[in-house]
Parts: C-alpha cells; structure tokens; sequence
C-alpha cells in the first residue's frame, strides 16, 4: 500500500504559523522551530501554503518567481534548512503549486504584457480590445474577470485578482516551464505537491469553457509523466469543480493523475444552490451524511479521499457545524473523530487540533482578504446594510481562520514578540497550544491519538482499508458508520447536535476504543450526550 495512506497531513499557512524574527510575520525559522511539536502530535507531512516571492495581493498566491522565497519567510537556506530538520523528525513537506496563474510581476508576465510579438505573449490569455469586455465573466473575487493591458490594447484574463493573470496551459513552453518548477522542487528533497485550483488550467474561452476543459486530463497525465510519477510523491487537486466520478479520475490507482483531490462537496452543503457563498444556508445533516458516504463508497478500492473540515479558505469547523461556546471542547472532538476514522488521508489544518475558533472582526480595517474587501465593496453597492454584510463575513470570511496559532497565553498568542500582521483571537488567553499538552482531555491530545490510530496502532489496516457502511442513516442527530477489515470492525457513533440521543434497543458488548467525554460507560442501549462521540471495537 502506498505510504500515503496511511499518512496525516498538517497544513501551515505560514503567514501566521511563527514569527522569529519580530517582523509580525510568520517565517521559515518559525516553521523549523515549532517541529518538534508536529513530530509530538505525530503527523508526516506538511503542506505548505505558499512561501514563494510574492507581492502578496493573495497572500503568497500570487507569484513572481516560483524558484525563489519570498524574503519575509526567509532564503533558499532557510528552505533547504526545512526540508532536512522535517526528515530528521520523519517528516515530509508538499509544496503548494499556482500552475493556473502567476502575479502579475512574475517575468513572464511582465514580457508578455509588453508587446504582442513577445516570446512570452502566448504565455497568458490576451483577448482584442473592441472597445467592450470579451464577456461579462466575473472573476471569483468578484468584478470583470477581463482587465485591459494598455500597452497591447488587449484584455487579459484573471480568474482570480487582477494581479493573478491566468496562464494559457494550451502552449506547450507554458506546460514544459510549469514541470521544470515541479523537478526543480522534487531535486529538492521535498515528498509532494498540493495543485491550487487545478480543474480551471484546461479553460477555453474561445467555447466559454472555464473549469473541466476537455483537455484536463491529458495535460495532469502529461504534467505526472514529467515529473513526479513514479517518484513516491504525495499528491492532491484542489477542484471546487469535482464530483466522485471526477474523484476516481484524478486519482486513478493506476497513478497516472494524482494520488488524491479536494472534493468540496460537503463544504458547499451550507450554501445555497446557485447562490454565493456569502448567502447563508442553513447545514442537513442527512444530506452531509449521504454526500459523505458517497464518497466512501464510490471511491472504495477504485481512487482515494482526501479527508477535511478545514483550510485556509474557510471558516473553522468548530465554530461552523459545532459549538464554540459551551461544548466547544466535545464538539471538536466529535468533528475530529467523525472524520478521521473515515478512509482517506486526513489534513488538518493549523489551529484545528487545539480548537481554535473563528474570530469575529468586527472593524473592517482589520480585514486583510482581497475576497472579503472586494465583497463588501460590491454588496454595499448593491444596497446591502453592513449588518448583513459582517454576518456573511462572520460566518464564511476567509480571515476567520487566518489569525495568529495560539501557542500559549503569553503576549499575541506567543506567534510574535510584535503586533502581528491580522489580529489575534483574543481568545488566545484561554485557547492555546501549551495548555492543551498533556492535559488528557484536551482536544490536542484527542487529535493526537487519532493520528496514533491510523498511523501506529493495531486499527490502522481497518481505518486505511475497511469498508464503509453508514448505520442509523436516517437519524436526524446522529453520524454513525462501521469501518470493517479481516473480522475487525470499528464503530463510530457521533452525536452532531445539542440534543440527547437515546438508543434503547443498542445491544454493545464492544470495547470502547475512545470517547470525548470523561466517562463514557457501555451499558445496556445507548445515550449519547450533546457531540458526544464514541468509537467501539468488536470481532466479527
Ligand atoms: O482557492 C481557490 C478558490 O476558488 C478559493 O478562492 C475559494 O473559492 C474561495 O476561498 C471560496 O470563497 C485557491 C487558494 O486556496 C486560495 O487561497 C487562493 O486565493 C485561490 O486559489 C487563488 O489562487
Ligand atoms: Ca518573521
């Protein structure tokens, strides 16, 4: 079995990780410093957002020059330093890859936006300038997707800020650069990739075609061949576009794509169908367990999940579809059990396994996301009241989970000696890593004996290779599953709600594997406190 599933990957947005050097930024040295603990919660690889030279209009997703760092996270040596002390610790680091567009001041761009006859021109989509926008396409951030470049009188096209043009994968020099970056970071030591919004590389704008080109495939099979196929890497897409039929091509057993992809299926469930993510839509329960189990089903022994609650786009899960106030500690602890008995490669995201919450701004200029600001221009516009507009912001914004790691109650949460670059949760005081260490009923320690049981314990063949059946499927409150393997079967019973559930006819002469409440006890039938979740072992 491929080593990676059995794998637990950890994501650092670097920017709010650590900071050493007292500049409020998060940096390498930081990354370096805080490895120890990463080796302590046991996972095996990180993922790392980007650190690459950026002039940070999308936080670092925006990139001008993918061979080198930006200066605020540190050097080369920093970089290589990273890689070998992770090794040391048994870890590896996957890089986050931008191959669907650069900034603006990347090289390339900077040619090809300078005369038509360029080397460089074919590198981005250009369109003529009559007068009009190509076409009324938004960019996800919202506005024209379409911006003059004056010194062509051409559009081009960024899906995403204006400073992200996007980059036209239909000529081959622009295929052929994109692996040489790949092979570049492979010679480097480091053990997979993370591809930032894949599915759109394959657009057509001559057919209106943005995500799921007709050529998609062909070109993630040609980028494999050319670089890490056959390498042992790590790989996932992330494809806000995907479905499991599209899951089990990207990530084929025959490893001719990658080893797994985002599926956003289950994140979209609180959003209104054809509406945007700020227009708020209330979470079934049901529907999260029938889209779940789909996914375990379909992908059964035919590709592989990935499995996630978080990322730097999205709103912390405990404050999301648990509760942050009063059961904050069980309903982390639910959210984390219920997912990571599932089969799949698990990521967490910084923060997570010690419960961190979303954090309410309440002044706009304590926003720092292009998405959020970009938002609220467009809403107010619209005669939206700023009341409603923060209650979306509150909700989904992409800053709630981007505040500083909260390590110990010390001054800005220990990430820095100065004011950080976004505000600290104040929450820190009570919220932070060094008060959950060894405290048995804390969520990092609940976090890290999960990791225990997929990586190290004597489930882990049932966690990576069981099947999957949902049981109680109709059950308003209750998440319950059995993972089976070789006459070992793993049930895992999540309480979602507020509410007591009671189970009288539950027969269970099962051992209790872990709970996440103090004291749990098997008797005759079941009743579960609120977010209370247990996990029960039986031979079968
Ligand atoms: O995200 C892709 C993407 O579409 C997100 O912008 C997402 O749709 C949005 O957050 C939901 O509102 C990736 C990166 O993860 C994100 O940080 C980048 O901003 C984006 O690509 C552009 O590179
Ligand atoms: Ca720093």
């Amino acid at each position: 079995m491929e080593w990676w599933k059995k794998a637990v990957v950890y994501q650092i947005y670097p920017r709010s990780f650590m900071d050493t050097n007292q500049d409020s930024i998060g940096d390498i040295q930081g990354i370096i410093s805080r490895l120890d603990y990463l080796k302590y919660l046991g996972i095996n690889v990180i993922w790392l957002c980007p650190v690459y030279a950026s002039p940070n209009e999308d936080n670092g997703y925006d990139i001008s020059d993918y061979y080198d760092l930006s200066k605020e996270y540190g050097s080369m040596k920093d970089m290589e330093e990273l890689i070998f002390e992770a090794k040391k610790r048994d870890i590896f680091l996957m890089m986050d890859i931008v191959a669907n567009h650069t900034s603006k001041e990347h090289r390339w761009f900077i040619e090809a936006s300078s005369d038509e006859n360029n080397l460089y021109h074919e590198y981005y989509v250009f369109k003529d300038n009559n007068g009009v926008l190509p076409s009324d396409l938004q960019s996800v951030f919202l506005d024209s997707a379409w911006e003059l470049n004056p010194a062509t009188n051409e559009y081009y096209l960024h899906l995403f800020a204006k400073g992200q043009p996007d980059l036209n994968w239909h000529h081959e020099p622009v295929r052929k650069s994109i692996y040489d970056i790949l092979n570049f970071w492979i010679d480097k030591g480091i053990k997979g990739f993370r591809f930032d919004v894949i599915d759109l590389i394959a657009k057509d704008m001559d057919h209106d075609i943005i995500g799921d080109g007709p050529l998609l495939h062909p070109y993630i099979k040609e980028m494999a061949k050319n670089t890490f196929k056959d390498k042992d890497l790590i790989t996932v897409g992330e494809t806000w576009g995907a479905t499991v039929e599209k899951a089990k091509m990207y990530s084929n057993p025959d490893h001719s794509e990658f080893s797994m992809i985002f599926n956003f299926a289950h994140i979209l469930l609180d959003q209104e169908e054809g509406k945007e993510k700020w227009d708020l839509y209330p979470l079934d329960l049901i529907k999260l367990k029938q889209t779940l189990n789909e996914q375990q089903q379909e992908l059964y022994q035919a590709g592989w999940n990935s499995l996630f609650w978080n990322n730097h786009d999205l709103p912390r899960i405990v404050s999301r579809w648990g509760n942050d106030q009063e059961y904050r500690v069980e309903s982390a602890k639910m959210l984390a059990t219920l997912l990571h008995f599932m089969q799949g490669t698990p990521y967490i995201y910084q923060g997570e396994e010690i419960g961190m919450t979303n954090m309410k701004f309440e002044n706009l200029e304590d926003l720092r996301d292009i998405e959020s600001l970009n938002m609220i221009k467009q809403r107010l516009k619209l005669g939206y009241d700023l009341p409603s507009i923060m209650k979306s912001i509150h909700a989904k914004g992409r800053d709630n989970a981007r505040t500083p790691y909260q390590w110990n109650n010390k001054v800005y949460a220990g990430f820095s000696e100065e004011k950080p670059w976004i505000k600290c949760n104040p929450n820190y005081v009570t919220i932070n890593m060094e008060s959950q260490k060894n405290d048995p009923d804390s969520i990092l320690e609940h976090y890290k004996t999960l990791i225990w049981f997929r990586r190290k314990s004597l489930y882990s063949d049932v966690i990576a290779r069981g099947t999957f059946k949902l049981i109680y499927q109709d059950h308003p409150d209750l998440f319950a599953y059995q993972r089976s393997y070789q006459g070992k079967c793993l049930t895992v019973l999540c309480n979602f709600h507020n509410t007591r559930i009671s189970l009288p006819d539950f027969v269970s002469h099962e051992r209790l594997l872990l709970s996440n409440y103090k004291d749990s006890n098997m008797t005759k039938g079941l009743n579960l406190r609120p977010y209370e979740s247990i996990v029960l072992f039986s031979n079968q």
